[in-house]
């Protein structure tokens, strides 16, 4: 048989073939998952296209609006949220949906039908100030199951440890997928010629190390103590600094390249400025899976943090585990 080998017929897992390759491992599985895996596959290239249209067609800039977290809502941030509350909406399997950009969780499916469902957790355009500039934009998602038993309102507030997957959609210069089922990390693009994410990795490891440190040091000033220890520690030793303001696009550098990304407590914001349910659990999971580290205070895993309310605020440390632990032997003192 001829074969070419032309790009056009290389071997290719998409996102849907590697979802429901999951899904056939669990004989009892009954696809309500891998159908909100998609809702959120299809709302990431929408709201990729709109990303990238945005200075096209005028959709930059303020809303005009400011969220619940007091921030000022840019109109990407309530055009993306829109497309992630639609879509999931029409997922059956959806029973409650948690937005950044929402007040009150979005209750779907509250009838006690026996029926095991989802709540799905997000932020819709994490980092969305950078868009304006061009700069790195994403999107970052949990899932948490919810049994028949429990209500509603009551299944959000589950600790990170619970979640069954979660992940993040990065708007860079290409449009990338990272996402954990809870064995592994596993990285997509979308390839825009036909319309997919595309598996690019497997299994991702977390560099054991990187001399890299992610953090906002205009804050410095009101750091506690001991990251103003580490910061001269870091210093004296050579450590190089990364920010873009987009926990996203800090992130996933960390993820690939090792390293430690932070956000300590603050004069402005003494608990942290990072949502634990939308944005500390999902890149605390995929850290850990991916063998690092994830933590909101020395000793006190993200994952095990109980929550008490959806936009609750934590402090975080996370990345290359010996990085993590040089942060954490400054501020041990
Ligand atoms: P700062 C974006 O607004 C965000 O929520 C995270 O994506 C990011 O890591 C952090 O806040 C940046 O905060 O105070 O450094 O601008």
């Amino acid at each position: 048989m001829t074969t070419t080998n032309s790009s056009a017929t290389r071997h290719i897992v998409t996102l849907q073939a590697h979802a429901l390759a999951h899904q056939a491992q669990h004989p009892d599985a009954s696809g309500t998952f891998s159908w909100i895996l998609s809702a959120v596959a299809g709302s990431a290239k929408r709201i990729a296209a709109a990303v990238r249209r945005a200075r096209l067609e005028d959709v930059l800039g303020s809303a005009g609006e400011t969220n619940v977290q007091g921030e000022t809502q840019q109109k990407l941030d309530v055009i993306a949220n829109e497309i992630l509350l639609q879509t999931l909406s029409e997922r059956e399997g959806v029973a409650v949906i948690a937005s950044e950009e929402n007040e009150e969780p979005v209750l779907l499916r509250v009838e006690d039908d026996g029926q095991s469902r989802y709540c799905v957790l997000f932020d819709p355009l994490d980092g969305s100030s950078n868009l304006d500039i061009c700069g790195s934009v994403g999107t970052i998602f949990s899932i948490l199951s919810k049994d028949a038993a429990t209500p509603a309102a009551d299944a959000i507030l589950q600790p990170g440890k619970r979640q069954v997957a979660a992940g993040y959609v990065l708007y860079g210069s290409s449009t990338v997928m990272v996402l954990t089922i809870g064995s592994g990390v596993d990285m997509f693009v979308l390839d825009p010629s036909i319309g997919a994410f595309v598996r690019v990795a497997q299994g991702l490891r977390i560099p054991p190390t990187n001399k890299c440190y992610s953090l906002n040091e205009a804050n410095r000033r009101t750091f506690p103590e001991g990251y103003q220890k580490y910061l001269d520690w870091a210093q004296s030793n050579g450590y190089s600094s990364r920010y873009v303001g987009a926990m996203v696009g800090d992130v996933h550098r960390v993820l690939l390249q090792g390293g430690v990304f932070m956000y300590p407590p603050t004069a402005k914001a003494p608990k942290g400025k990072l949502r634990l349910m939308y944005e500390a659990n999902p890149m605390a999971m995929l850290v850990e899976q991916a063998g690092g580290k994830a933590l909101a205070a020395p000793g006190q895993r993200i994952l095990d943090v109980q929550p008490e309310a959806v936009h609750q605020r934590c402090s975080v440390i996370l990345g290359s585990s010996a990085e993590v632990d040089a942060v954490v032997a400054q501020l041990a003192g």
